[in-house]
C-alpha cells in the first residue's frame, strides 16, 4: 500500500478512536460516591456575601439576592413588562365526575388570544368551604388523567418516548394512561382539589430558538440571561394560580405546587418565584431541581445543558464541567420556598437524579428555614430508609423503585398536606 494512503488510514483510525473516547466520555455518568468531587456549598445565609441573621434580613435582602442569582445564572428572567393578556372560560363541566365525588371543570385559557392552554380541575363535591389543592403540569395532556372521553384531548406538541405518542402528538390510546400519576379520586376523597395543564401549552419541550409558546409573545431581544423553558412553565403555573384564586370552591391561598422530574424542577422554581404558592412538592426533580449541582453525580450541568439547551438560560452553560464556579447551588432554591412547607422525594433506582444530592439540598436549606421555625427538618440528619418519610415543615422520602410518581408518593404528600395545608 502506498505510504500516503496508509497514513490516511492511520489518521482516520486515530480520529475514529478519539471520537469514540470523546463520546464515551460524554455519556459516562458518575454513580460512585467516592468520585464525587470535593465541593464547597455557598452559605445560604450569606448570599452575595451579606450575612443574614434574622427573618427580616432574609425577607429584606436575603431572598431577593438569592432569587437574583437564580435568574442570572440558572433559569433566566422574564422581562417585568411581559404581561400578556390572559382570558379564560369554562369549556366543559361535569358536576358528578369520578363516580360522583367531584366537580370536574375544563378551562380554556388564552394569552393574547394566541397561545392556548387547558386547565383540568377536580373539586370535591361535598366540600363545605373553599378547599386547598395541588397544581402541577403534566407531560402529554390532560386526557392522561382519566379515560373519560369528555376530557379534551391535547392536540399540540408533546414529548415522545411513549407508545401512545406518534410524531409528538398524543394518540386517543393515551387516555387514562396517567391515572396512577394523577390519582384524582384519592386526592379528591382526601378533600383536596387537583388542577393540571400540559406543560407544552406554555412552551413545547424542544429547542426552537424560543419562537413558540409563551416566548413568542416576548418581543424583547434575548441575551444570555433570558428566560428558558422551565421559566415559561413556571410562569404558566403562576397564571394558572391566578385562575384558581378566582374559583369560589377553591382557596387560592392554599395551593401547593407539585411536579415530577423536569416538572418537579418547575414546581420548585414556581414556588420560589411566586410566594402565593403555599407549599411545594418536588418529585424526583434531580439536576436543576432539588439535586445539588456541585456533586456532579448522575446527571450533570453539562449533560442537562447538552440534552436540553432550552431549559435554562445561556449563562448556566458556563458551568458545564465547571460546577465549582456556580455562585449558588440548589439548596438555595429550596431555601427560597421558606418558610412554606416543602417536600422533596427521590426513588431508589433513580440514581440519574441523585437521591443523596436531593436529600442534601433539603438539609442544607435548613439554616434559612430555622430563621422562621425551630427544627424544621425534625431530627433528620441522614436519609430515612426507603418507604419512610422524615422531617417536619421540610420533609423527605425515598420510594423503592424507578423514576416515577406513584400513588405511594401521593400518600406521603397527602399526609404532609393534611398537616400543613388542610387548615386555613
Ligand atoms: C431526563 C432528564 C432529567 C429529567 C427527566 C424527565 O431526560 O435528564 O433531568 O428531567 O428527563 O423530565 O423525565
Amino acid at each position: 500500500m502506498h505510504l500516503h494512503s496508509r497514513y490516511t488510514i492511520y489518521l482516520l483510525l486515530v480520529i475514529t478512536i478519539n471520537r469514540g473516547i470523546l463520546s464515551a466520555q460524554k455519556i459516562v455518568a458518575n454513580y460512585d460516591e467516592e468520585k464525587v468531587p470535593a465541593y464547597t456549598l455557598p452559605d445560604p445565609l450569606s448570599p452575595g456575601g451579606k450575612n443574614i441573621t434574622s427573618k427580616s434580613d432574609w425577607e429584606s435582602h436575603g431572598r431577593g439576592t438569592t432569587l437574583g442569582f437564580f435568574y442570572d445564572h440558572v433559569y433566566g428572567k422574564i422581562p417585568k413588562d411581559f404581561q400578556p393578556k390572559m382570558n379564560w372560560k369554562i369549556e366543559h363541566e361535569d358536576p358528578a365526575a369520578l363516580g360522583g365525588i367531584a366537580i370536574r371543570r375544563q378551562y380554556l385559557v388564552t394569552f393574547e388570544n394566541k397561545i392556548k392552554a387547558r386547565l383540568l380541575v377536580y373539586i370535591p363535591r361535598d366540600a363545605r368551604g373553599p378547599v386547598p389543592g395541588f397544581l402541577g403540569l403534566n407531560f402529554r395532556g390532560n386526557q392522561l388523567v382519566e379515560a373519560d372521553p369528555a376530557i379534551i384531548m391535547e392536540k399540540g406538541y408533546v414529548i415522545g418516548g411513549k407508545n401512545y405518542v406518534k410524531n409528538n402528538r398524543s394518540l386517543e390510546s393515551s387516555r387514562g394512561t396517567g391515572a396512577e400519576r394523577w390519582p384524582a379520586k384519592l386526592i379528591v376523597s382526601r378533600g383536596y382539589a387537583l388542577a393540571t395543564a400540559c406543560c407544552s401549552n406554555f412552551d413545547p419541550d424542544f429547542h426552537d430558538g424560543f419562537k413558540n409558546g409563551l416566548h413568542a409573545l416576548d418581543q424583547k431581544p434575548r441575551n444570555e440571561k433570558s428566560w428558558g423553558t422551565i421559566t415559561a412553565w413556571s410562569y404558566g403555573m403562576s397564571r394558572m394560580l391566578d385562575l384558581l384564586t378566582e374559583i369560589k370552591e377553591i382557596d387560592g391561598s392554599r395551593i401547593s405546587t407539585i411536579g415530577h422530574s423536569r416538572l418537579g424542577k418547575t414546581a420548585l422554581w414556581a414556588a420560589a418565584t411566586d410566594p402565593r404558592f403555599a407549599m411545594a412538592i418536588s418529585n424526583n426533580s434531580g439536576c436543576g431541581g432539588a439535586a445539588l449541582s456541585k456533586r456532579a453525580y448522575g446527571e450533570t450541568v453539562q449533560r442537562i445543558n447538552g440534552n436540553f439547551p432550552h431549559w435554562f438560560n445561556d449563562t448556566f452553560k458556563k458551568y458545564n464541567k465547571n460546577e465549582a464556579a456556580l455562585p449558588i447551588d440548589q439548596h438555595q432554591l429550596i431555601a427560597l420556598v421558606a418558610p412554606r412547607p416543602i417536600y422533596v422525594a427521590s426513588a431508589t433506582q433513580d440514581q440519574w437524579a441523585d437521591p443523596t444530592g436531593e436529600f442534601l439540598a433539603l438539609k442544607h436549606a435548613v439554616p434559612v428555614y430555622e430563621l422562621f421555625q425551630e427544627t424544621p427538618f425534625g431530627a433528620t440528619t441522614s436519609q430515612p430508609k426507603p418507604g419512610k418519610s422524615a422531617g417536619n415543615l421540610m420533609r423527605y422520602h425515598t420510594r423503592e423503585g424507578k423514576h416515577n410518581i406513584t400513588p405511594e408518593d401521593w400518600k406521603h404528600y397527602l399526609n404532609f398536606a393534611d398537616h400543613w395545608l388542610a387548615k386555613p
